[in-house]
């Protein structure tokens, strides 16, 4: 990354970080009911992918997405308003903090299925082979979704097919309190990519930057024909799996040693010892993206409800409830 390239993936990074912390707030004061899973302590894979790709390009993402949404471009105040269930939000309200999306930043959606958007981000891999468009895809999913039957019946396809898009794992450590070492044998999700014929790599997911350069080559060698890529980036959510979750299945120590690896301190430090800014000049940047957020969540608090004479907008399956009476 160049240096105004690692100023602005510092800068959105804190993005996500503000934001999320600001609807832990919002859940705190009772503004947001229900549950949502964050990404704070992934941010770095969000970001650092999404630099690797064109504003054209697609992603999918999965029930951990408001880092992904950002990344690529989401406006803040929907979003926000979305997990308020406001009708100005992304979904109208409706889809709450896992069912968001917007075609037009190639955002295709995020869902609470695991494994659910894998087959999805392949179709529409496929979709830009057979309309030429010179798109690549990239599917954002866990360690856990590698378990799914949808995963590796995805992946073979895409690799039969040798279809434009980059499968990005973002290996947590765990899939809710299971610990990868009780999923699977491998050490390294990457390694399942010989299964399929695919390249592999993992790189170290808290950093942002070799985060861009690994998705980087890959999604240059998917856009010039050369197949998909399984990426896998090592990282760790610096919160519990869900609002509900205090992590007991985890030890202090391994808490420790990755609160250490904060991908902003370390997008931070690194900036600092380039000389690409200093500390006083981060500090108005800090400042912007706290009043962004502030003014996202203003918007959320003063946007109104849904309107319920629309409940049925959007709903595209029918029952006849006459007909279930015998
Ligand atoms: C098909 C399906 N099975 C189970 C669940 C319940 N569930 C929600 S998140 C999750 C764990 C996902 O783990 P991982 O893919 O590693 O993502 P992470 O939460 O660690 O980001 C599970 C099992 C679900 N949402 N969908
Ligand atoms: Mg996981």
């Amino acid at each position: 990354m160049n240096d105004p390239m690692l100023l602005d993936a510092w800068r959105r990074m804190l993005l996500i970080r503000r934001f999320e912390e600001a609807v832990s707030d919002a859940f705190a004061q009772g503004s947001v009911v229900g549950t949502a899973h964050f990404c704070i302590g992934q941010e770095a894979s969000a970001v650092g992918t999404v630099d690797a790709l064109r504003p054209d390009d697609l992603v999918t993402s999965n029930h951990r997405g408001h880092g992904h949404f950002l990344a690529k471009g989401a406006d803040p105040k929907r979003l926000m308003a979305e997990l308020f269930g406001k009708a100005t939000g992304y979904s109208g309200g409706r889809g709450g903090s896992q069912h968001v999306a917007d075609l037009s930043i190639g955002f295709l959606g995020s869902h609470g299925i695991t494994a659910g958007m894998i087959p999805v981000a392949t179709g529409a891999a496929l979709s830009q082979r057979l309309l030429d468009t010179g798109r690549v895809v990239v599917a954002f999913f866990g360690d856990g979704a590698t378990g799914q039957g949808a995963f590796h019946e995805a992946v073979n396809i895409g690799a039969a097919w040798q279809l434009p898009i980059v499968y990005l794992c973002e290996n947590n450590l765990y899939a809710m309190s299971t610990p990868i070492g009780e999923s699977f044998r491998v050490t390294s999700i990457a390694d399942r990519a010989c299964a399929y014929g695919i390249r592999g790599v993992s790189v170290d997911g808290n950093d942002v930057e070799a985060v861009y350069l690994t998705v980087h080559e890959g999604v240059e060698r998917a856009r010039l024909g050369g197949g998909p890529t399984l990426v896998e980036a090592r990282t760790y959510r610096m919160c519990g799996h869900s609002k509900s979750d205090q992590c007991e299945y985890r030890t202090d120590e391994e808490e420790a040693c990755w609160f250490e690896r904060d991908p902003l301190t370390i997008a931070e430090e690194r900036i600092l010892e380039r000389e690409i800014a200093t500390a006083a000049e981060l500090d108005p940047i800090a400042e912007a993206v706290t009043a962004t957020v502030d003014e996202a969540v203003r918007f959320a608090l003063d946007s109104p409800d849904p309107d319920p004479a629309t409940v049925a907008e959007g709903v595209f399956a029918e029952f006849d409830l006459g007909a279930t009476k015998h």
